[in-house]
């Protein structure tokens, strides 16, 4: 993207100092979270299943209602363990509407994934066009629970049932929302967490699996560590999946806030709600009143006929106003490498993604965004899509 404004030419003046970001982190108490890593200084158990990890652990299983949970340096890596401890080979079902680590954490070890399309009303797994992928070499199906909100776990759970296929889940938004009243994380064979900066609850980078299978549990708690059962004891074939002290402790810390990160964001999408309700052309993805959502995803569908203005023309003006809008996630799975390689074709089996990819556009939201900022957001969009033809052109040119 460039920089320049397009709405300079409109008078306007630029209209925050500092870069308004999408993923900016959610900070707990500062104090708390030193206290914590000079606890573990002074301890010096720094990483290895320690202290931290335990309780964090443990915490979440009280939270979530599961029966284990297990902490990991980050979503990939946890998703990479759990395809292996579930023996996925051969094809596996994924949206290509999700981030490349979903798709990658199969393709890493050689297992193929096979783009499904997803529902354009809830941008997750359609499970009518999974039925239609299962091949003999199906071995499982990977859900998106995409902004937070649940796929349609009961369908995509029938489908695994019935054919004999693993069910596993990306829960990576979807920490503190549920699904019919459930804790996300209860469902399929496993739930695999991301607790990266850029998520509303974060570890600096980290992740989790969790699962009501005992012997599941005990292979991905073994897989995580290399395969050790044990001192100078390996059993299994592992990897280096564990999380740190320091980041435990910031998880610990984050956890702490969680009422208070969630009641932020959900403030937060209301005002953008209101913000936005007279704008045309852009619809806000609302979250499901009856369920628990951590709001921490301010989704817009652009519509270009109405609005005047696509969704990359309306990123542009952000970007230039230093509100650093995101796409999400374009341009899908299925365009990037390897993929795009191996199936030149696969658009056209993936018609609601490619159009998502191409009018999703995200905007800030958390603890370093106020009721002033999304105010302002909404101005600018709002003298965009007036001033559209204006903008348009001025784009055309060059932005000069
Ligand atoms: N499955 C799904 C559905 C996921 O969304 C993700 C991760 C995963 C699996 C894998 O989870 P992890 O292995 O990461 O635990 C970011 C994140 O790195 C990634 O965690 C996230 N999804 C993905 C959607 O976004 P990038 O490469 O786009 O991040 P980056 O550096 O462009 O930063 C994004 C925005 O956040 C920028 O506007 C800057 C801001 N930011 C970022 C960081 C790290 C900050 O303000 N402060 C920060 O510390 O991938």
């Amino acid at each position: 993207m460039n920089n320049t404004r397009p709405l300079a030419i409109l008078g306007a003046a630029q209209a925050f100092a500092e870069p308004l970001h999408v993923g900016r982190p959610n900070i707990g108490d500062r104090e708390r979270l030193m206290a914590r890593l000079n606890d573990m200084l002074d301890r010096r158990w720094l990483t290895n299943n320690g202290p931290y990890v335990q309780e964090l652990e443990r915490n979440l299983e009280r939270i979530l209602g599961v029966k284990h949970c297990i902490a990991m340096c980050n979503a990939t890596v946890a998703l990479e363990i759990v395809i292996r401890a579930l023996e996925l080979k051969g094809e596996v079902i994924v949206p290509s509407f999700t981030f490349i680590a979903t798709a990658h954490a199969l393709q890493w070890q050689e297992i193929t994934p096979v783009f499904c399309d997803v529902d354009p009303a809830t941008h997750t797994l359609d499970p009518y066009r999974v039925e239609e992928l299962i091949t003999p070499r199906t071995t499982g199906i990977i859900g998106v629970h995409v902004w937070g909100r649940p796929c349609n776990i009961k369908a995509l759970a029938e489908i695994a049932q019935r054919r004999q296929l693993k069910l596993l889940f990306d829960a990576a938004h979807a920490f503190g929302c549920t699904a019919g009243g459930r804790h996300i994380g209860n469902f399929g064979d496993a739930e695999v967490f991301s607790f990266h900066a850029t998520k509303f609850f974060n570890a600096f980078e980290g992740g989790a699996v969790t699962t009501n299978d005992d012997a599941l549990a005990a292979k991905i708690r073994l897989m995580k560590n290399f395969g050790f059962s044990g001192y100078d004891n390996v059993i299994y074939i592992g990897t280096n999946g564990k999380m740190s002290e320091a980041s435990a402790a910031m998880a610990l810390t984050s956890l702490e806030s969680l009422d208070s990160f969630i009641a932020t964001n959900r403030a937060n999408h209301e005002t953008y709600a209101a913000t936005l309700a007279d704008l045309p052309g852009l619809k806000l993805v609302r979250y499901d009143g009856t369920e628990r959502n951590n709001y921490q995803y301010v989704v817009v569908e652009v519509n270009e006929s109405q609005a005047g203005l696509n969704r990359d023309e309306l990123i542009k003006v952000l970007h230039a106003e230093n509100v650093i809008a995101r796409r999400y996630f374009y341009p899908g799975c299925h365009r990037m490498e390897p993929y795009h390689s191996f199936f030149p074709h696969a658009r056209l089996l993936l018609p609601h993604t490619e159009a998502l990819a191409d009018r999703v556009l995200v905007l800030p939201t958390g603890t370093a965004v106020n009721s002033r900022d999304i105010g302002t957001i909404g101005d600018i969009l709002s003298s965009a899509i007036a001033n559209a033809p204006v903008v348009r052109a001025h784009e055309e040119q060059g932005g000069q």
